[in-house]
C-alpha cells in the first residue's frame, strides 16, 4: 500500500487503512510523521476527550462503559489506550481488549493502544499524530485514556478538548498525594467505584482540593460518581462532557486550541528538519570540519548557516 492509497483509505474511513496508518505513526518514524501532517488539514472535527487517572481506578472499563453509551446516542467512537508500561501483547492491555469486546465488534468503534517505542517525547508527539489519524478518519469522539503518572501523559491530555480525571475512593489519603498538574487540566471529575465505601469522602477531599486550585471564572469542574462496571452514572458524564464542549464553543476556545495544535505542528516540522540536518551533516566532513574549527576558536552560528544552506540546496536539488 503506498502514501496516496493509505492517505485515501484513512479519509474514507477504511478500517484497514486507519490500522496501517496507526502503526506507521505508532512506530515514530519519518512516514508516520509525513502522514500526521498531512492529515491534519482534515482533522477538527471530532470532539477529543482524555480520561487520565491513576492504574486500578476504573479507566478502562469508563472509556467502554462510555463508547457504548455514545454509540446509543449514534456517535462514532475512536478510542486510544496510551500506556507505554504495557507492551502490545502485555498482560494489561489484552485484559483491556476482552473487556472491550462488546464495543469492538461494532465497526462504529475503533479501538487501538499505542506503545511508542520511541524517543523522549515520542509518545506524546504518536498520541497528537493518532488522534490527528482518527479524527480525519470521521470518528465523532475521541477518547483517550492515559496512566495519569507522568509528564508524558500530561501532555497528551493537552491535545484533548475536555479532560475527565478519574479517581476511586480507598485513595482517600492518596487523594492529597494527587499531582497538581493532575487536578489543573481536569475539566470534568469522576469518583468511580461508587459502590464502594469512603465515596462521599472522596468528593468532599476533592471539593476542598479543587478550591484551592485558581479557579475559571466561567467553568467549575463538575464531580461525578460512577460505577463504571454497571454503567451506573455514565449519562451525567457524558451530560458534564457536553456541557464542557459548550462552555469551550462558546467562548471560541476550540478555535483557540486548533490554531496552537497548527503551530504545534510547524514546531514539530521545524524539528525534524533541524534533526535531519545534524544526522545528514554528522556523516559529512563539513561536521568534523565544523567541530575543529570551533575549537579553534570561530564562531558556531557561521558554521550552522552553512550547514542550513548546504542541506537547502541538496534538497532543492532532491538529492
Ligand atoms: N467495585 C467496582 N469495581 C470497578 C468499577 N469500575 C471498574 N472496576 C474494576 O476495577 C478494576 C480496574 O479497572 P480498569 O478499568 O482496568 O482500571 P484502569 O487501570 O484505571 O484502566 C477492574 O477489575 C474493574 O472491573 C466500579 O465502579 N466498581
Ligand atoms: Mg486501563
Amino acid at each position: 500500500m503506498n502514501v496516496q492509497m493509505l492517505y485515501d483509505g484513512i479519509l474514507a474511513g477504511n478500517r484497514r487503512a486507519v490500522a496501517r496508518g496507526l502503526t506507521w505513526i505508532d512506530e515514530g518514524g519519518t512516514r508516520g510523521k509525513d502522514l500526521a501532517h498531512r492529515l491534519f488539514s482534515h482533522a477538527g472535527k471530532a470532539r477529543v476527550i482524555g480520561i487520565t487517572g491513576a492504574p486500578g481506578v476504573g479507566k478502562s472499563t469508563l472509556v467502554n462503559a462510555l463508547a457504548i453509551s455514545l454509540r446509543h446516542r449514534q456517535n462514532t467512537v475512536g478510542i486510544l489506550a496510551v500506556d507505554p508500561s504495557s507492551p502490545f501483547t502485555g498482560g494489561a492491555i489484552l485484559g483491556d481488549r476482552i473487556r472491550m469486546q462488546e464495543s469492538v465488534d461494532d465497526k462504529g468503534v475503533y479501538m487501538r493502544s499505542l506503545a511508542s517505542r520511541g524517543h523522549a517525547g515520542g509518545l506524546s508527539r504518536a498520541a497528537f499524530g493518532a488522534i490527528t489519524l482518527l479524527d480525519a478518519a470521521g470518528f465523532d469522539t475521541i477518547l483517550v485514556e492515559t496512566v495519569g503518572a507522568g509528564q508524558a501523559e500530561v501532555d497528551i491530555m493537552r491535545y484533548a478538548q475536555s479532560v475527565v480525571v478519574v479517581l476511586a475512593p480507598g485513595l482517600g489519603d492518596d487523594i492529597q498525594a494527587i499531582k497538581a498538574g493532575i487536578l489543573e487540566i481536569g475539566n470534568v471529575f469522576v469518583v468511580n467505584k461508587s459502590d464502594r465505601e469512603g465515596v462521599e469522602l472522596t468528593v468532599r477531599s476533592l471539593r476542598g482540593l479543587l478550591s484551592l486550585t485558581p479557579e475559571s471564572v466561567d467553568w467549575t469542574p463538575p464531580i461525578i460518581k460512577t460505577e463504571a462496571d454497571r454503567a451506573v452514572g455514565i449519562d451525567q458524564l457524558i451530560d458534564a462532557i457536553e456541557q464542557h464542549q459548550t462552555y469551550l464553543r462558546q467562548h471560541n476556545l476550540l478555535n483557540d486550541r486548533r490554531y496552537r495544535q497548527a503551530e504545534h505542528v510547524l514546531e514539530q516540522s521545524l524539528d525534524d528538519v533541524r534533526k535531519e540536518i545534524e544526522v545528514d551533516f554528522r556523516r559529512k566532513a563539513l561536521w568534523k570540519e565544523a567541530v575543529e574549527e570551533i575549537l579553534a576558536g570561530q564562531d558556531a552560528s557561521r558554521y550552522v548557516r552553512k550547514l542550513f544552506e548546504t542541506w537547502l540546496n541538496a534538497t532543492s536539488r532532491g538529492e
